[in-house]
């Protein structure tokens, strides 16, 4: 059920490979994502690679808060006023293809909903 832990998120947060970086603090980092679905996609790591959202533990309880709290500072800071969607992947079904936990920050239209 584990994946490796090093992905190409890694390689961003070490700045081994570009990326459009828009946030980073000593906990996270957040990009753009290679691939928009929408006018916004940012994606919030935290520099910490938990590979995803069911195998976080208790310890990183502050953590995973710490992400939603940025996720909302960039989406205003993105001037999202209108709204915006944060969206985890988590594992196979989940459409998870980055083992490496993130938020997705999607915004700048109305989103639809159910999600596919
Ligand atoms: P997912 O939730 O694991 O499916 O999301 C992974 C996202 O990472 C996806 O939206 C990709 O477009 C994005 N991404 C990226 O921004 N840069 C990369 O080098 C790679 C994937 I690989």
């Amino acid at each position: 059920m584990s994946q490796p832990t090093e992905t190409i998120f890694s390689k961003i947060i070490n700045r081994q490979i570009p990326a459009n970086i828009v946030y980073e603090d000593d906990l996270s980092l957040a990009f753009r994502d290679i691939t928009p679905q929408a006018p916004v996609h940012i994606l919030v790591i935290p520099k910490q690679p938990i590979p995803m959202l069911a195998e976080a533990t208790a310890q990183d309880q502050a953590l995973l808060g710490h992400l939603l709290l940025v996720a909302a500072k960039i989406a205003k800071d993105e001037g999202l006023d209108r709204g915006f969607r944060v969206v985890i992947n988590n594992g196979d079904h989940g459409g998870q293809t980055v083992f490496h936990l993130h938020l997705h920050i999607l915004g700048g239209r109305a989103m639809q909903w159910p999600p596919g």
